[in-house]
């Protein structure tokens, strides 16, 4: 095992050690399943079947409990977010940066959720998945067209990742261990 390695089971050992409860959120396709596996045990799966309609799931390892569920197309499941999301210790939001076409809706989902009154002050974690792919946007450009600076009433932090090539998720962890309940 790379040293490499094994500082991500480190962080893995660590991150399922902390009282968490985290709301994984962000639009079909995202990357968010590949992102809890990742999270979990560093496998990665290329065919994933998809998730279709409203899919809520609840995983459960350790003391982290992480909700996740895909976002867009949905509207009328949207009543029951404010029920999911309450009292996490921190949402991470999960972004295809490779989707162009589809980083409007999703910098709409974000707002539209972080304007719920119960999730008011909820730290939240952006993650521009798949930066393995040339046509993925840099953090600037992300940053700019899922307008974050306008989030002013919350901590934010954005991050580029791959869950392919386990891109950064070294910092994922750290950042979510650092906002699990337990350490703060
Ligand atoms: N190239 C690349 N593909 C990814 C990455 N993460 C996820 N995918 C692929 O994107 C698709 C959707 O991933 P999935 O985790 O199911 O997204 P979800 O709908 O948000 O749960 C799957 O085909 C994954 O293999 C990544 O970092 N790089
Ligand atoms: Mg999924």
């Amino acid at each position: 095992m790379g040293l490499w390695d094994a500082l991500l089971n480190w962080l893995r050992s660590l991150f399922f050690t902390q009282e968490m409860e985290l709301s994984l959120i962000g639009l079909q396709n995202a990357g968010k399943t590949s992102l809890v596996n990742v999270i979990a045990t560093g496998g990665y799966s290329e065919d994933m079947i998809p998730t279709v309609g409203f899919n809520m799931r609840k995983v459960t390892k350790g003391n982290v409990t992480i909700k996740l569920w895909d976002l867009g197309g949905q509207p009328r499941f949207r009543s029951m977010w404010e029920r999911y999301c309450r009292a996490v210790s921190a949402i991470v939001y999960v972004v295809d940066a490779a989707d162009r076409d589809n980083l409007s809706i999703s910098k709409s989902e974000l707002h539209d959720l972080l304007s719920k009154p119960s999730l008011y002050g909820i730290p939240i974690l952006v993650l521009g998945n798949k930066i393995d792919k040339p046509e993925a946007v840099s953090k600037q450009g992300l940053t700019d067209q899922m307008d974050l600076r306008s989030i002013t009433d919350r901590e934010v932090c954005c991050y580029m990742i791959s869950c392919k090539n386990s891109t950064n998720i070294d910092h994922v962890m750290d950042w979510l261990i650092k906002h699990s309940k337990t350490m703060n």
